[in-house]
C-alpha cells in the first residue's frame, strides 16, 4: 500500500486527454491519484490553496501540465518542497514548444522535472520511481516494469 498519493493538475479541460495515459499508468504501480482542473491564471488562489495543503492532505509527488505561457507546474513548485514535475502540452500556435520552455526554464532553487511535451507516461514513472525510494514493493513492480520493456 503505497499512502501518499499523486497530484495531477492541469491548466484547462482540454489537457485532459494528454493525461489519460499518467493516470493508467499510475493506476497499473498501485498508486492512488487526485486529479484537479486549475489554471496558474485563471485560478491562482485556488492552486495556492492546493499546494498549501498538499503535505498535510498525503500528496508525494505533484504532476502538472499545462499550454502555452505553462506557469502552473512553476507556481506550485515555488510553495511546495514536494517534488514537482511538468507535462508541457501541446496547444496554440507553438505547439507545446512555448510550454517546454515555460515549464523548464526555472531559476536556481525551484525546481520542476520536466518531461517531454505531451510525457504523460514518463510523468506517471517518475512519480512512481519518486515513491519507490521509500516503497521497496514499488521498486520491485518498478524492476518488473523495466525488464518487461518499459512498457504495460
Ligand atoms: C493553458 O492554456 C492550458 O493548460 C491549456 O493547455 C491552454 C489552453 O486552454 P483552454 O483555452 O483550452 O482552456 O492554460
Amino acid at each position: 500500500m503505497i499512502a501518499e498519493k499523486v497530484g495531477i493538475l492541469m491548466g484547462s479541460a482540454s489537457d485532459q486527454p494528454v493525461l489519460e495515459n499518467c493516470k493508467k499508468y499510475l493506476a497499473a504501480f498501485g498508486i492512488t491519484f487526485e486529479e484537479h482542473i486549475l489554471s496558474a491564471h485563471r485560478n491562482p488562489e485556488e492552486v495556492t490553496a492546493f499546494t498549501r495543503h498538499a503535505e498535510q492532505n498525503g500528496f508525494g509527488v505533484i504532476i502538472a501540465a499545462a499550454g502555452m505561457a505553462a506557469h502552473l507546474p512553476g507556481v506550485i513548485a515555488a510553495q511546495t518542497v514536494l517534488p514537482v514535475i511538468g507535462v508541457p502540452i501541446a496547444s496554440g500556435a507553438l505547439n507545446g514548444f512555448d510550454a517546454l520552455l515555460s515549464i523548464v526554464q526555472m531559476p536556481p532553487g525551484v525546481p520542476v522535472a520536466t518531461v517531454a511535451i505531451g510525457g504523460a507516461v514518463n510523468a506517471a514513472v517518475l512519480a512512481a520511481q519518486i515513491l519507490a525510494t521509500k516503497h521497496p514493493e514499488l521498486r520491485e513492480r518498478l524492476r518488473e516494469f523495466k525488464a518487461k520493456g518499459a512498457r504495460l
